[in-house]
C-alpha cells in the first residue's frame, strides 16, 4: 500500500519542481531583459547588447540552479501552509538569480585562476576564442548586475539594507576564501606541510559555504520577515557545516567524478590545490608514498597525475570519503534536530537531501 501511494506523491513533487524551474527561468528572462534595457545604458550599441546577452546566457543559467531555487523552496517551507503570493514568488526568484549571478561571476574568475578547461559541459567562458581575458571584465559586469537587480526590485523594501549588506558580506567572505585557496598554493612551490585539515576547513568555509549555503537560506529568512539574529546564527552554523561537506564532495568529484556528468575536468592535482583528498592522503601515507606525492603533486604532466591518483587508490580514499559522507550526514541531521524552529529544520533537511550523495 505504501509503495503504491508513494508513486503519485513522488510524481507530484517532480511535476511541481519542473513548474518551479520553469517559473524560475521566466524570471531570468525578465531580469535579463531589464538589464539589457537599463536606462543607464541607453548608449548601449547593438553590438554591446548582444555581447552582454551572450555572456549572460553562457555564464549564468547553465548550472544545476540549486542555490537559486533553494531561495524559493526555503521560502515555501518557511511559510508552511500559506501558498506564496505572486509577489513573494517573484522576489524569491529574483534573489535566487542574484545568487546565481554571483556564482556566475565567481566561476568566470575561478576558471581563469584555476586554469580550467570546461565548465557546465562547455569550454570555460575565458576559453571562448573571442573572449579571452575580456572575461575578467565580464565577471565584474556580472557582479554589478546584482546591485542593479537589488536596486530595481528591492529599493523600496524594508529589507533592502539587510539584503545589500548580506550580499556584500558574503562576497567579501567568498573572495577571502578564494584568496586563501590561491595563496596556499603559490605557483611553482610545493609545500605539502601546509596541507592539513584546519587550513583546509578555513579555505572551504570561506570560499564555498557562505555563498552556496548560508546565502540562499538567509535570503529566504529575510523574505519571510525573520528578524531574530539568533535564528540567522543558528542557521548559519549548520549551513557552514553543510557547505564544508559540499566542498569535500566537489574535491572528491574533481578526481573521481565523470567529466561528462560533472560538466568540468578536474584540475586540483595539477593546480597543487589544498584539496580534501591530498589532506587525507598525507595523513595516511607512508614515507615512500609521501615522497611520491611530493614529487608528483602539482605537475601539469598527465603521467604525474596518474601516479598521484594511484597513491590515492592505494590509500583507499574512495572508502575514506564514503565514511566521511555518511558520518557528515548523520552529524548534520543530529545538529538540525537540535534546533527549536521546526520550519527551519525542514528547510535545512531539504537542502541536505538535495546534495547528499550527489554525483554532480
Ligand atoms: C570553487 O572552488 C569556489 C568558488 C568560489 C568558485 P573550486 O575551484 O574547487 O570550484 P570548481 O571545482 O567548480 O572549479
Ligand atoms: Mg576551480
Ligand atoms: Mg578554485
Ligand atoms: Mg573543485
Amino acid at each position: 500500500m505504501d509503495s503504491v501511494a508513494a508513486v503519485p506523491s513522488a510524481l507530484v513533487e517532480k511535476k511541481s519542481n519542473a513548474a518551479g524551474r520553469e517559473k524560475f527561468m521566466d524570471v531570468y528572462q525578465q531580469l535579463k531583459k531589464e538589464i539589457l534595457s537599463d536606462s543607464e545604458l541607453v548608449t548601449y550599441t547593438e553590438e554591446s547588447r548582444a555581447w552582454v546577452e551572450e555572456m549572460l546566457d553562457y555564464t549564468v543559467p547553465g548550472g544545476k540552479l540549486n542555490r537559486g531555487l533553494s531561495v524559493v523552496h526555503s521560502l515555501e517551507l518557511l511559510k508552511k501552509d500559506t501558498p506564496l503570493s505572486e509577489q513573494d514568488t517573484f522576489n524569491a526568484c529574483a534573489l535566487g538569480w542574484c545568487i546565481e549571478w554571483l556564482q556566475g561571476y565567481f566561476l568566470v574568475m575561478d576558471d581563469i585562476m584555476d586554469n580550467s578547461v570546461t565548465r557546465r559541459g562547455q569550454p570555460c567562458w575565458y576559453r571562448v576564442p573571442k573572449v579571452g581575458l575580456i572575461a575578467i571584465n565580464d565577471g565584474i559586469i556580472l557582479r554589478t548586475h546584482i546591485s542593479r537587480v537589488l536596486k530595481r526590485h528591492f529599493r523600496q523594501s524594508p529589507i533592502y539594507v539587510e539584503l545589500v549588506d548580506l550580499f556584500n558580506d558574503v562576497e567579501y567572505q567568498t573572495a577571502s576564501g578564494q584568496m586563501l585557496d590561491l595563496i596556499t598554493t603559490p605557483a611553482g612551490e610545493v609545500d605539502l606541510s601546509k596541507y592539513v585539515l584546519p587550513t583546509y576547513l578555513r579555505i572551504v568555509k570561506y570560499k564555498t559555504a557562505y555563498y552556496s549555503f548560508y546565502l540562499p537560506v538567509a535570503c529566504a529568512l529575510l523574505l519571510a520577515g525573520e528578524t531574530s539574529v539568533a535564528k540567522f546564527e543558528a542557521a548559519k552554523e549548520v549551513l557552514v557545516q553543510m557547505g564544508t561537506y559540499f566542498q569535500v564532495q566537489d574535491d572528491y568529484l574533481d578526481c573521481y567524478g565523470a567529466p561528462e556528468v560533472i560538466g568540468k575536468i578536474g584540475t586540483d592535482i595539477e593546480d597543487t590545490k589544498c584539496s580534501w583528498l591530498i589532506v587525507q592522503a598525507l595523513k595516511r601515507a607512508n614515507e615512500s608514498q609521501k615522497q611520491l606525492l611530493k614529487e608528483k603533486y602539482g605537475k601539469k604532466d598527465p603521467a604525474c597525475v596518474v601516479e598521484v591518483k594511484r597513491v590515492y587508490n592505494e590509500l583507499e580514499l574512495q572508502k575514506v570519503f564514503e565514511d566521511y559522507e555518511r558520518d557528515s550526514y548523520v552529524k548534520l541531521i543530529a545538529d538540525i534536530e537540535k534546533l527549536d524552529d521546526q520550519a527551519l529544520q525542514v528547510v535545512l533537511k531539504s537542502f541536505l537531501a538535495k546534495i547528499y550523495k550527489r554525483e554532480k
